[in-house]
């Protein structure tokens, strides 16, 4: 999709990591969407910015929790080999630190669906950490808790493992570092995103170490590709969720009659305007400044 003079390093379902130089890597968000796992064919208009922008605007209210990897998100600072790229790459990408990631998938949940709910109905618990009984798809946790998980390879689902396994891997003052450090992002997450009416159901951060041995915060932060956003006024323990920004697309879809196998079938342009407006709004409900001013800061 972007083919920049650039070896290519990782590809994501909906996005690219490409190598800039030994110690910096570039982030490209494609305006892809995947639903019920599988890429759509179709593009929402200026979701890779939308998503681009909300992380460039995360660091900024978690800088002081935790450092991060953007060097820039502004075109006219990346390489000159880029310069011949800037109008495909404006809004959506991210000029990085390279890190050395821990190979963690750090996870936090202050409400119980998808993966940690199927735990829970299997052990009463998530990840080897003990729950009340009687919680339901969509239930407040009583904290917020640490789930973390191992990355699986591309198309596959991430396994949910004990923090125990965690130290096992990574030592146990590092274990408590990524879990303190993943709470304290959430918890704020959580917090200013409530005030907006959005609850953050869970979040996935990457967490590496810089050169100089710091622990910092790298790839997306509190996306909706990285996190479950909800609208707090159809929260409703009990069943599923609405999503914050797909509840079109998926509305549309099991009206369909799609089987959920690749491919997805296109999707009709209302429902892409609809759902492009859903991740614009998420941006300017959160961040409180126009979208258009985060293209134009680009
Ligand atoms: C991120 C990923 C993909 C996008 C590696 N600053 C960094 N330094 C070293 N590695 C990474 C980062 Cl962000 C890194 N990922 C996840 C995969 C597209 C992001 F295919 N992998």
């Amino acid at each position: 999709m972007t083919d920049l003079p650039l070896p290519l390093l990782a590809r994501g379902k909906v996005r690219e990591l490409y190598e800039v130089d030994a110690d910096h890597l570039l982030l490209v968000a494609s305006d892809r969407l995947s639903a019920y796992d599988v890429v759509l064919p179709t593009a929402v208009p200026d979701k890779g910015a939308v998503l681009t922008g909300l992380s460039v605007w995360w660091f900024d209210q978690l800088a002081d929790v935790v450092p991060n990897h953007l060097v820039t998100a502004r075109t006219s600072e990346f390489p000159a080999v880029l310069e011949p790229y800037a109008a495909q790459l404006r809004g959506r990408s991210m000029l990085c630190r390279r890190l050395t990631m821990v190979p963690v998938e750090c996870v936090a949940r202050g409400y119980l669906t998808g993966s940690g709910l199927k735990d829970y109905a299997q052990t009463g618990g998530i990840c080897g950490e003990p729950l009340p009984p009687g919680l339901v798809d969509g239930s407040r946790l009583p904290e917020s808790v640490f789930t973390p998980a191992t990355k699986a390879a591309v198309g596959d689902h991430d396994e949910n493992v004990s923090y125990d396994a965690v130290v096992q891997v990574v030592g146990a003052e590092l274990a408590a570092e990524l879990r303190r450090l993943t709470l304290a992002v959430y918890d704020r997450g959580a917090r200013l995103a409530a005030e907006r009416g959005i609850l953050l159901a869970d979040t996935k951060l990457e967490l590496g170490h810089d050169t100089a041995g710091t622990l910092v915060l790298g790839d997306e932060v509190l996306t909706p590709d990285s996190s479950r956003f909800w609208p707090a006024d159809g929260w409703q323990p009990g069943r599923a969720q609405p999503s914050y920004d797909k509840q079109f697309v998926r509305d549309w879809l099991d009206a369909s009659g799609w089987d959920r196998t690749a491919p997805g079938p296109e999707l009709p342009v209302e429902v892409v305007e609809k759902t492009r407006a859903k991740y614009v709004q998420a941006y300017e409900l959160l961040t409180g400044s126009s979208f258009d001013s985060w293209l134009r800061s680009t």
